[in-house]
């Protein structure tokens, strides 16, 4: 299946630019049972770097990533539905790969939010042409749904990286106010972004752009795909230890543009 792209105008990527964060409606509608099925395969055949207390049922958040060469629905979604398309129109790049899929799935009566932070310290990406598309394929309510702090991906300092499960800094040696790094925010409530979503609506937001979650006490699944692309002026950075994904084995020194073998060319 292959669907027409949603028309992005000068303006929606003006805001996508100003603020890290836009909502695109209807987007992904025609994608919607697709990605669900892939959602269902992956939580059925969870890969090793799956997490989340799979299997123990009600209240596990679920989430796993990089599994789009084996869940054919993800590869699809990824590069034949319109999301690599909006991908380069937001970034203003004529070039988009993809950098990797990531499902996150919160259970009704899930308690544990996402905790604030921002995607890049935790990827070997640096540049300024980023973004990941989260697509849920349920309803989504203003309590369940992503936050973004607006202009959060033009601050000077990124939010120190920080373990999910225990809250330790992700890499040795670093810590908030280093310099380097801040600590994560207690954002004001108008600085955030946020929007209640409909299957196959989309929100899609910058590498840099500083983003949580509240748990999901709905009595709904709140199932999500993440899309992540990078474009044109993409570059491998080393980081001070592993990342998340770690991709192990790349080769990539600093500068180079992300292999193409590994992470293709989309678009471009
Ligand atoms: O789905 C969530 O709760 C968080 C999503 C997220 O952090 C991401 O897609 O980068």
């Amino acid at each position: 299946m292959t669907s027409i792209a949603p028309i992005i105008t000068d303006d929606l990527i003006q805001d996508f630019q100003r603020d890290g964060a836009v909502c695109i409606r209807g987007a992904m509608s025609d994608w919607v049972d697709t990605i669900a099925a892939g959602i269902d395969h992956n939580m059925a055949e969870p890969s090793e770097a799956a997490d989340g207390n799979v299997g123990e049922g009600a209240g596990q958040f679920f989430d796993d990533y990089c599994n789009w060469q084996r869940i054919d629905a993800f590869k699809r979604a990824a590069i034949e539905s319109p999301a690599a398309d909006i991908a380069g129109q937001l970034m203003r790049s004529v070039g988009v790969q993809l950098f990797h899929d990531h499902v996150l799935v919160k259970e009704p009566g899930t308690t544990k939010p996402t905790p604030w932070h921002c995607d890049s310290p935790y990827y070997f990406v640096d540049g300024t042409q980023t973004v990941s598309l989260w697509i849920p394929v349920d309803p989504v309510g203003a309590e369940t749904t992503l936050q973004v702090i607006a202009g959060s991906h033009r601050w000077d300092e990124a939010v120190l990286p920080v373990s999910w499960n225990d809250d330790s800094a992700f890499y040795d040696g670093t810590a908030a106010g280093d310099g380097t790094y801040r600590a994560a925010p207690e954002p004001l409530e108008d600085s955030l972004l946020s929007w209640p979503l409909d299957p196959g609506d989309l929100v899609a937001f910058d590498y840099r752009a500083v983003h949580g979650a509240k748990g999901n006490l709905a009595s709904t699944r709140r199932r999500v795909l993440s899309l992540r692309y990078v474009g044109d002026d993409a570059r491998f950075v080393q980081r001070p230890g592993r990342t998340s994904p770690p991709f192990p084995g790349h080769g990539m020194v600093d500068g180079d543009q992300l292999r193409s073998d590994w992470f293709p060319h989309v678009r471009g």
